[in-house]
């Protein structure tokens, strides 16, 4: 099952009380006071969890509860601050508050953690309350108490590609293709039911992620098909991938696919339809698709780029690899490309020492 919305409670932790309490010796009758202050409460933290995909888990576990600041002691014992909860959720998970419907955080990157709710602060002891004119207060602080609140989790992936198409036009075979992902692919329409997202690696060991998304078809703004709410997993793609079945194997047109496809981002979300892309003419192998590729190159319209492939011929797609890089790359949009490790350079070689050699 796979979750992209899920409610849960969350309570950062109460503040610890203040002590009252005098200082107690033989032979001094009046000591001073020394009630320690009490600890500040846990806090409530989410954090990214690079490589989770869905809030799934969020539906069998959706209460969490950090841990209360310790209380002050006498002499002068400070109370411990209470644990923090730190709840991990897949990248792209924003998280609002139900009732206000305020966005408290928004964990857009794998690196990100925010603080969601704070502690309650912790009590003054009586130690603290006294003065010249006060020498033996029992005024002390009660610690801080924090309400629990709603919050919604909503997962929006983070991707830098999105691929959008017909039902069976080849999205999954090519994700398959150019990713490191195995997504289940089939010849019948809706195979695929939820967003899979892919990383795409090249020689010089930068990745980019590729999301695919169930088929979209006319009218899904109406709910037709899966309806278009998955969309919101390709809303922070910088660029799109439209696959089209070139073969007409569902005897639809590619270019009136494509029209429609653009149709139903644009009234999912506006400016959608307008973000850089790439129009993939998939099933090149198939003879039907000749006539359809002439027609698409003549009508295309602007600011996208066409590349004709069969993803079932030629798997390794080297070309549409390249050219999503480029197309990325001239436009100058930032991305998430990150050598994991820098490529050994001829420099690098020359300078290092064969451990053979060391002493
Ligand atoms: N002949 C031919 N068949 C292809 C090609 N690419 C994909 N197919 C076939 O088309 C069918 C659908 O492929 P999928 O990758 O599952 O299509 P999809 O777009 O992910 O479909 P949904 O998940 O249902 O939206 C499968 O039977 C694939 O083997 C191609 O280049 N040529
Ligand atoms: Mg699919």
């Amino acid at each position: 099952m796979f979750v992209d919305k899920v409610q849960i409670s969350i309570k950062a932790g109460d503040g610890g009380s203040g002590c009252c309490s005098f200082r107690r010796e033989a032979f001094l009758p009046k000591g001073g006071p020394d009630g320690g202050d009490g600890g500040n409460g846990g806090n409530v933290i989410f954090q990214a969890a690079p490589g989770e995909q869905s809030l799934l888990d969020f539906v069998y576990n959706g209460h969490f509860e950090a841990e209360k600041g310790v209380n002050g002691k006498s002499k002068d014992m400070i109370g411990r601050k209470g644990r923090d909860v730190v709840i991990k959720v897949p990248p792209g998970t924003i998280i609002r508050n139900v009732e206000t419907g305020e966005v408290l955080a928004d964990i857009d990157s794998a690196e990100k953690s925010v603080v969601v709710a704070r502690g309650g602060r912790g009590g003054k002891g009586n130690a603290r309350f006294a003065t010249s004119t006060n020498r033996a207060p029992r005024e002390r602080e009660l610690g801080e108490k924090v309400e629990s609140m709603r919050v919604e989790l909503e997962l929006k992936m983070i991707a830098d590609i999105g691929l959008v198409g017909f039902p069976n036009a080849g999205k999954s075979t090519i994700l398959a293709g150019i990713s490191n992902a195995n997504p289940k692919i089939a010849p019948y329409p809706f195979t695929t039911l939820h967003p899979v997202i892919g990383v795409v690696q090249y020689d010089d060991f930068s990745t980019l992620l590729a999301a695919d998304v169930p088929g979209l078809i006319d009218g899904a703004h109406r709910n037709v098909g899966l309806g278009h709410t998955f969309l919101r997993h390709i809303e922070r793609t910088k660029m799109l991938v439209y696959v089209l079945d070139a073969a007409s194997v569902d005897g639809r047109d590619p270019l009136e696919d494509l029209k429609t496809l653009k149709k139903e981002l644009e009234l999912y979300m506006e400016g959608l339809s307008s973000r850089a892309g790439i129009v993939v003419a998939n099933k090149k192998d198939l003879p039907e698709s000749a006539e359809n590729i002439r027609n698409l190159k003549k009508h295309l319209p602007k600011g996208l780029k066409l590349i004709t492939v069969s993803a079932l011929t030629d798997p390794d797609l080297t070309e549409l690899k390249t050219l999503i890089r480029t197309e990325l790359e001239k436009r100058n949009i930032p991305h998430y490309f990150t050598p994991r490790c820098t490529p050994i350079t001829e420099e690098d070689l020359a300078a290092s020492v064969d451990p053979d050699e060391m002493d």
